[in-house]
């Protein structure tokens, strides 16, 4: 509606990308009111039903739909009033020509929303993997790697799509192609990370809600629902329509990346959006109805997978981490030199908190290995902590930011410190160098690109680009469960470094 503000790079994460009024051609929307009277339709109703979307307003259902198909579509409705859930019919005659739909249906508050499209199980070429062989080849990967790999190889099988991606997000709403199955000849996105706005927070809370995306062509043209507005004035809310029409920002984002289709699955973990997998084509594609429920209950069964691993991974790591702080112990206790020697302490850490380079600062001396500030930095470092930390584990991810009056290199961006005494004076300091410098980059992120409308902004290339940007001088940040992992080192050490403390004044005596 012209009432609208004009959507552009600055203010995408307003659009109202549920409420753009239009479908996706390939099928045509319906609205029923609870006693089943139309109230909206998509104007290319006549195509599929063979009734106007003018002449199907005000009309009872049973007179487009025949009642057999309108019961059964009914009866899949009842038992999810209220729920974000979707039912499907597949293959089901609508009209007296006996021609084949599949149909998705859901509550919208009191109305019901049904969408069609015309069924292609003739063209059913995706190998039929059964999921219990798909959950057990995911189940056979080693690692997390190879897990998301084996994960983007099935859904690539089962959509058929050029290029698949497991895409994570991070904390902030960006994110990594952390696995990728594709089609060869077409490059890789494989490593490459993109900003938060790529994928806006209203797009990525919808995808919470519902799971599956499909743009099957990024040069149709939307088909709009009417009326546009109902008798309260309000717009029709198409958070959970299969058909839903694209944001012109998003078709632009894709033709410039050469795309023809795109398709996205939620990968929800512990009730968040963990991330997608994220699958392009470059040609129109639309795979059928069952297909793509197939898809998406792969989707869910891999996140559950993935649920379950992350947690196991979660006790590894901190039953791991234990032993290296009991290990840490035995050594030093052994042979209190050791703390004098940051190299194999460093070492000694690299399976609890991995880090770029160690400080141990004692009694006003300094040992480094790897990145670090230099001895008069450093010391001035310590009068920060001495300052601000309290004594306890103290983490940044944007050192220079946080400390601007230190003068250190602009590779070194993270800092997990751990004081080492009780009075806060002697420290073990890890160091992270600058995120852009540690990323893996797939491909080639400097590979020319063609412009569109929208500019040079709107594709993965200069989104990429400009992610690098955002993360000038910020390290990956320490985890909360490095930060615990560091708790219980510091606490080991004090005791190690009060010892021999002990032992030299007693020495000295
Ligand atoms: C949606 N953006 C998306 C989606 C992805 C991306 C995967 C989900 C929809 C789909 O499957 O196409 C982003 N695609 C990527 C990324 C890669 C990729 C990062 O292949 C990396 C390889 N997008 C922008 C900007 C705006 C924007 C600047 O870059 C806004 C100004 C908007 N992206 C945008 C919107 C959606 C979207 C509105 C929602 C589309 C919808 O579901 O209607």
């Amino acid at each position: 509606s012209g009432t609208r503000e004009p959507v552009d790079l600055t203010n995408c994460d307003r659009e109202p990308i549920h409420q753009l009024g239009a479908i996706q051609p390939f099928g045509f929307l319906l609205q029923v009111s609870s006693d089943w009277i139309v109230t909206r339709a998509s104007v290319n109703l006549a195509e599929f039903l063979g009734v106007t979307q003018a002449d199907a307003l005000g009309r009872p259902a049973s007179t487009l739909i025949m009642p057999e198909a309108l019961h059964t579509i009914r009866n899949k409705l009842t038992t999810l009033r209220g729920a974000d859930v979707v039912e499907r019919v597949f293959a089901i005659a609508l009209t007296p020509d006996q021609s084949k739909f599949d149909v998705a249906v859901h509550f919208n508050e009191s109305q019901v929303i049904i969408e069609g499209e015309r069924c292609q199980e003739d063209r059913r070429n995706a190998p039929s993997l059964s999921m219990r062989s798909m959950m057990s080849r995911l189940d056979q990967a080693e690692t997390l790697e190879a897990f998301f790999r084996e994960g983007a190889r099935q859904a690539r099988a089962l959509t058929g799509f050029d290029r698949v991606m497991v895409y994570r997000f991070d904390e902030g709403g960006s994110g990594e192609v952390v696995a990728e199955a594709a089609r060869s000849g077409i490059g890789s996105f494989l490593g490459l990370h993109y900003p938060a706005s790529d994928i806006p927070v209203q797009a990525r809370a919808l995808y919470l809600r519902n799971l599956f995306r499909i743009i099957a062509d990024v040069d149709a043209v939307p088909v709009p629902i009417l009326p546009e507005r109902d008798e309260h004035g309000q717009p029709l809310d198409l958070s959970m329509s299969v058909l839903r029409s694209v944001s012109p920002i998003h078709i632009e984002y894709l033709k410039n990346m050469g795309v023809g289709a795109s398709l996205s699955i939620s990968i929800v973990v512990d009730g968040k959006l963990w991330g997608l997998f994220a699958c392009h084509h470059y040609e129109p594609r639309l795979p059928s109805a069952q297909s793509r429920s197939t898809a998406e209950l792969f989707g869910q069964m891999f996140a559950s997978r993935l649920e379950s691993r992350e947690r196991r991974l979660a006790l590894d790591y901190e039953t791991k981490a234990r032993r290296i702080a009991d290990r840490l112990l035995t050594s030093v206790a052994d042979n209190a030199s050791l703390l004098d020697d940051p190299a194999w302490l460093i070492e000694a850490l690299a399976d609890a908190i991995p880090a770029d380079g160690i400080g141990v600062w004692i009694n006003g001396r300094l040992a480094l290995a790897g990145i670090g500030p230099d001895k008069k930095n450093f010391a001035s470092l310590v009068r920060h902590l001495n300052r601000n930390a309290g004594g306890r584990i103290y983490a940044v991810d944007r050192l220079s930011q946080t400390y601007p009056d230190l003068e250190i290199d602009a590779v070194v961006a993270g800092m997990l410190a751990i004081p080492i005494s009780r009075s806060p004076r002697d420290y073990v300091v890890l160091f992270r160098q600058e995120l852009v410098r540690t990323v893996r980059w797939g491909g080639d992120p400097h590979k020319p690109v063609e412009y569109g409308p929208n500019g040079p902004r709107l594709t993965p290339r200069k989104s990429f680009e400009e992610w690098s940007e955002l993360v000038r001088g910020r390290s990956l940040p320490f985890t909360e469960a490095e930060q615990r992992v560091a708790e219980t080192i510091r606490v080991t050490l004090i005791e190690v470094v009060l010892r021999l403390t002990d032992e030299a004044s007693m020495a000295r005596q």
